[in-house]
């Protein structure tokens, strides 16, 4: 793994309706995601926040794309930081923010890495388009909008679509669904390890099997980990809870493998809400999750 890290703060609210997930980098730093790392010996740069509007300050409001201009506006600059890192050598590890920011942080990634694989950790497909969405949540159309699929302001940042490619993707964790979701999974052909392939299969098949999946003919493999893949048990301070989650465990086993297999160039921690949690649980599990995906071991 490359040993130089640099870690970047979006705290983005205007991909979904509630306060609170702008404070999450805060929150995984006040964590000590940072000093984490070096422990582990990483060569380890705050960068600070990029500038996201406030809501009080947002001027678009369509229905079916809530806050379209800033969320565009902030995934143009974060795809230029983001590509900027990747350039200078570095690791970028992005804290945010909601799931609208994978838009940047793949347009960024992307441009140096032409079959770019991902690793999509989530309760949620987040492959809505402004058609399909019941919300008009931006977070809810992400991993959509990197495979070129939806409005053309939002797969246009970056200036070039498609970002990534279906069978280079794999999702863990879904247990929600939107009924447009599921037909775009079917026609598209998409990997998808719901919650009932991980209790059929075990998480040690699951990682196995989607990470041959995810480095078969690709140059580099993103993970997008929303918090809400847990059990609400285990990381409670997220905006759309779903029970029947990942275990603590199990979701540090997926990233003791991927430490092993040494396969991840770029990765997100996202959704973390610090208003709906307790004691800061969720940010911590998060940096404790970033600690095995770099490498840290239990013995
Ligand atoms: B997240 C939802 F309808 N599918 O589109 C939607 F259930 O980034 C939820 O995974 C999206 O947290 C959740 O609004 C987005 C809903
Ligand atoms: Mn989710
Ligand atoms: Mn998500
Ligand atoms: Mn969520």
């Amino acid at each position: 793994m490359n040993r130089k890290v640099s870690i970047l703060g979006v705290p983005m609210d205007l991909g979904q309706g509630r306060r609170g997930v702008d404070m999450g980098p805060s929150a995984m730093r006040y964590a000590n995601a940072k000093e984490r790392l070096e422990k582990l010996g990483f060569e380890v740069k705050d960068l600070g926040d990029i500038p996201v509007p406030s809501i009080e300050e947002r001027t678009s409001n369509e229905l079916n794309l809530k806050c379209l201009d800033e969320v565009v506006e902030v995934n143009q600059v974060l795809a230029d930081r983001v590509s900027e890192i990747v350039a200078g050598g570095s690791f970028p590890l992005i804290l945010g923010g909601d799931h609208s920011i994978a838009i940047g942080t793949i347009a960024g990634v992307a441009r140096h890495y032409k079959r770019l694989g991902v690793i999509w950790f989530d309760a949620h497909g987040d492959l809505n388009t402004g058609e399909t969405s019941p919300s008009g949540n931006i977070h809810g159309m992400s991993l959509a909008v990197s495979l070129g699929i939806g409005h053309e302001r939002l797969t246009g940042i970056g200036g070039y679509a498609p970002k990534i490619k279906p069978e280079n993707v794999v999702i863990i964790g879904v247990r929600e669904l939107d009924e447009g979701e599921k037909h775009l999974i079917r026609e598209i052909g998409l990997k998808v390890y719901t919650m009932h392939e991980v209790n059929r299969l075990g998480m040690t098949k699951v990682m196995e099997e989607a990470i041959s999946h995810v480095t078969q003919g690709t140059d580099g493999v993103h993970l997008s980990l929303d918090l809400d893949g847990l059990d609400p048990h285990d990381a409670p301070g997220v905006g759309t809870p779903v029970i029947g989650g990942l275990t603590y465990r199990e979701s540090h086993l997926a990233m003791e493998m991927l430490a092993e297999a040494d396969i991840i160039t770029s990765a997100e921690f996202v959704e973390v809400n610090p208003i709906l949690d307790h004691s800061n649980k969720t940010a911590k599990v998060a940096v404790a999750l970033m600690g095995s995906l770099f490498g840290e071991k239990l013995l």
